[in-house]
């Protein structure tokens, strides 16, 4: 059996037994210890000058390769191309893209730099499995090193579309490098049609839907394959660590505080894709409009921090300060606090006991990917008496869990109602919601994801040599016509 060499910005901490983080990390790891193989990224650290040195370290079958970034490095590859040019344009916010041609230049460099740290802890038979927009030019440069391993990339992000990316001067190169992969996966069918856009349009490539499903894409000389694969989490996991938690201190806490009060859960990084501003104000317009629910419901955020260095993500921080702050100073009474906006992170299993005690999961961003807290707070509810998940149909979950109630994040009246409904749905609704995205949960579970990435990644030179002839708009358009079904 071949290797898997995992390659990531960051390299998922190692405590007792396996990764800390669970779900992607887990998932990952689990596949890692089947095949052996290695875990390769960033070690987190920034150092100040000197020659960063790859640390090795083994648990069982599984090698973990991480590395420093010199500061330079860091500044440009990570904190500059990365999240102050790629973040905010695969999120559709054109008007947050700071672009500086030398950060671009440290991106391509770090990344070449990487592959080189790379390549000769590869065999000849291993699986390299690349994932997101940090990592877009690392096949690119490990082919230019001579590497004919099998390559694949998931992108965990949005992928745009193509008069968004356009916002990206350097937008032709980043396609190209894409394409130096073997397969791309996409969160979902939207993201892989961007990509398969603007591959027709502004490439002058061409793409053909496979009868297993696959897009086969030519473009810049080169012969690829890319489909969707929604990630998933491991829903009968998440509901262990609920369930367990349901007697513990930080649920006890909760409860006695609300003196029966219903709650509204959202945990997010804080982040502006997540849409945290506008869902702050429709919880406002609930208690504006549904003056019933005032004393009767508090609505609890849950942001750590992130990338707070960057200025878009000190901004976002002081406008929520600012509206929280001013909504709480508008209706809360001696006894009841509306908003509780907390920025700090909690334990996984203690997010978990809190989404089962919370009556309506609150997930709006204004784009995600696929966004996994949607499906954790679906998994850790109580079959029983289960709350209802209010999701925006801009995050990739809403593809699936359609048994949200599903909103438009900009639309503040309707997200207010959504809520009011959400508090209000009888219980036998509550349940048949529940059991539909529990169902679906299960089914494309995290496991599933990788496998289904692993065996088309394994498969790819015999599909190589199916493939049928191409055409190139004509093949585009039938794949829209399959996704529109
Ligand atoms: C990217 C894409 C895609 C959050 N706060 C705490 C905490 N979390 C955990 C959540 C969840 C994870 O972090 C966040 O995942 P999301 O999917 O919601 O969002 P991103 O971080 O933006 O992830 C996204 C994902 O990649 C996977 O492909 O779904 O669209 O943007 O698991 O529970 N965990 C702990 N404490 C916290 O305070 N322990």
């Amino acid at each position: 059996m071949s290797r898997l060499i995992i390659v990531s910005n960051r390299v998922a901490p190692i405590s007792e037994g396996g990764p800390a983080a669970g779900g992607l990390a887990v998932g990952v790891y689990d596949a890692l210890k089947e095949t052996g193989g290695m875990w390769f990224g960033w070690s987190g650290d920034v150092l100040a000058s000197g020659q960063p040195q790859i640390q090795l370290e083994e648990h069982g079958p599984v090698t973990f390769a991480t590395i420093g970034l010199l500061r330079r490095d860091y500044d440009q590859y990570y904190r500059g191309f990365s999240n102050a040019t790629l973040w905010p344009a695969f999120h559709y916010r054109a008007d947050l893209v700071q672009y500086d041609r030398h950060d671009f230049e440290g991106y391509r460099r770090v990344n070449g730099w990487l592959a080189h740290q790379l390549v000769p802890l590869l065999r000849d038979d291993d699986i390299i499995w690349v994932h997101d927009y940090h990592l877009i030019p690392f096949a690119e440069a490990l082919r230019a090193a001579g590497v004919k391993n099998r390559i694949g990339f998931f992108l965990h992000i949005p992928f745009p579309a193509s008069q968004v990316l356009l916002a990206v001067p350097t937008h032709h190169e980043l396609v190209k490098a894409l394409c130096s992969f073997d397969l791309l996966g996409f969160q979902t069918k939207p993201d892989l049609r961007a990509f398969c856009d603007y591959v027709v349009n502004e490439a002058d490539g061409s793409v053909m839907q496979q009868p297993d499903g696959l897009t086969r894409v030519e473009a810049f000389g080169q012969t690829l394959f890319a489909g969707d694969y929604p990630i998933g989490v491991y829903p009968d996991e998440i509901a262990e660590l609920a369930r367990a938690g349901e007697r513990g201190k930080p649920v006890r806490t909760l409860k006695a505080t609300l003196h029966g009060r219903k709650v509204i859960m959202s945990v997010d990084r804080l982040d502006y894709s997540k849409g945290l501003v506008e869902r702050f104000r429709a919880f406002e317009r609930l208690l504006d409009q549904h003056p019933t629910q005032r004393n009767n419901v508090s609505f609890v955020q849950i942001a750590p921090p992130t990338r707070a260095d960057l200025h878009a993500y000190q901004d976002i921080r002081l406008r929520l300060e600012a509206e929280s702050g001013r909504i709480n100073g508008r209706y809360a009474e001696l006894d009841w606090t509306p908003i509780w906006y907390i920025h700090r992170q909690y334990e996984r299993a203690v997010l978990a006991a809190l989404f089962r005690a919370s009556q309506v999961g609150y997930v709006t961003p204004l784009r995600d990917g696929m966004n996994l807290v949607a499906k954790e707070y679906v998994s850790a509810q109580d079959p029983e008496d289960p709350g209802v998940l209010v999701l925006s149909r801009f995050a990739g979950a809403a593809q699936e869990l359609t048994g949200a109630l599903i909103v438009n994040p900009l639309d503040i009246d309707g997200m207010a109602d959504a809520l009011a409904m959400a508090l209000a749905l009888p219980l036998a609704e509550r349940v048949a919601r529940y059991r539909d995205m529990m169902a679906q949960l299960r089914e494309n579970n995290v496991s599933v994801w990788r496998d289904r990435f692993m065996r088309d990644l394994t498969q790819i030179g015999d599909k190589r040599r199916a493939a049928l002839p191409l055409r190139s708009k004509a093949a585009h358009e039938a794949v829209q016509g399959q996704d529109q079904g």
